[in-house]
């Protein structure tokens, strides 16, 4: 069995954490096989991340990859959950001695541990590695159980278009996705969203493959906007979406007419998108309308679309979509599943 996931960070860590323990369940490897680096059964399914790299950024002389870090530490089992980012256990004392310099963001904290990242991926950057080599190298440290791609080895950073003469704006047209985002909690109105160099981006090896090959294709409930529609704007991704013969099924982030936690939300108001869960299918479109999805999950919340979303021509069905712990997790990842079975 393989499968490819599309995902961010938070949304989309806790949801490939799910497709992991629902795969080991499902399909168990042979006996003896190593358990992943948390605990997790192993399994005989090939999973591949497709990992937004929209959130990406060079600060104080590194660059980081926040959302494939999400998903490395969180598979790994060393991350903060609480926090939803970094790692846990983290101390910040060089953070603090960077703030004294004026080096890097003041409100943007790199802790103690999650810097040593930061510092083996850069210093594998200037031996001339390429982006997606080096988070195969990041991710040899931890069994995973699954296999993590950035979407591209481009640098295609998220900016977010802003009004300048917005008192916060300080005349700037523009600010990095993770300024708008960590220093202003969104409450500086997007008016769009674009990511640098876009054009000559293309897919980081293995990525179109993983999509052509699949059995099934899942989008993470990630955001729509920021995560997943900064993978499917790389060019040549919508192709290989179109392109492949394994069912492709979303699973809807907002529950209820609202966003679970995070920014989705205003993001999806820049891009004229209501904050509901058929609204972001349509948003993705049919894939036999020219869009990327053949079936769209909702939460029973959000039954009611169901009938409108099997019209429009997706396969559309409902399951509990909040992800408290693994076993909610597996469940959806299970309802996925099943519901590609349906749409294939
Ligand atoms: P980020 O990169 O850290 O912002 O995370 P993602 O882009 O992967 O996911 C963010 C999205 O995940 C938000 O729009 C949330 O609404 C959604 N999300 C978070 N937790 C859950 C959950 O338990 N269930 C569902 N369905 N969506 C969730
Ligand atoms: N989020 C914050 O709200 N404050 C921070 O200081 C912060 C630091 C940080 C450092 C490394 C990293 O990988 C992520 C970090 N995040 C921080 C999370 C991140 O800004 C965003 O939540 C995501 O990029 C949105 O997915
Ligand atoms: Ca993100």
């Amino acid at each position: 069995m393989k499968i490819t996931v599309l995902a961010g960070g938070v949304g989309g860590a806790r949801f490939v954490r799910g497709v992991r323990e629902e795969c080991a369940r499902r399909w168990p490897a042979e006996a003896g096989a190593e358990p992943a680096a948390d605990g997790t059964a192993a399994t005989s399914a090939d999973v591949t991340v497709v990992v937004n790299t929209g959130d990406d950024l060079w600060l104080s002389g590194v660059r980081l990859m926040p959302d494939f870090d999400s998903l490395l530490y969180a598979l790994a089992g060393v991350n903060d959950a609480e926090r939803g980012w970094g790692r846990a256990g983290e101390s910040e004392r060089v953070a603090a001695e960077l703030r004294e310099w004026g080096v890097g963001w003041p409100w943007f904290t790199l802790g103690d541990l999650d810097l040593g990242t930061h510092l083996a991926r850069t210093s594998w950057l200037r031996d001339g590695l390429t982006p997606s080599q080096v988070a195969e190298r990041l991710q040899r440290r931890w069994r995973l159980g699954v296999r993590l791609v950035p979407a591209t080895d481009a640098e295609v950073d998220t900016q977010v278009r802003i009004d300048p003469g917005h008192p916060d704006a300080g005349g700037r047209a523009e600010l990095h996705f993770q300024e708008w985002w960590t220093r202003y909690r969104a409450s500086i109105p997007a008016l769009g969203f674009a990511q640098r160099d876009l054009a000559d981006a293309r897919p980081a090896p293995g990525v179109e493959a993983a999509i052509a090959e699949a059995d099934v294709v899942l989008l993470a409930p990630s955001n729509p906007v920021v995560s997943i529609g900064t993978i499917l704007a790389i060019p040549g991704v919508r192709g290989a979406l179109a392109a492949t013969r394994a069912p492709v099924v979303g699973v809807s982030p907002i529950i209820g007419g609202r966003v679970v936690r995070g920014m989705a939300d205003a993001c999806l108001s820049a891009i004229g998108v209501e904050t509901d869960a058929a609204a972001v299918a349509r948003h993705y479109g049919a894939r036999t309308a020219g869009g990327v999805l053949d079936a769209w999950l909702v939460d029973e919340a959000d039954a009611a679309a169901v009938p409108g979303l099997v019209a429009d021509g997706f396969a559309a069905a409902s399951a509990p979509l909040w992800m408290r712990d693994t076993d909610t997790s597996a469940a959806l990842a299970g309802a996925a599943l099943d519901l590609a079975v349906e749409a294939a």
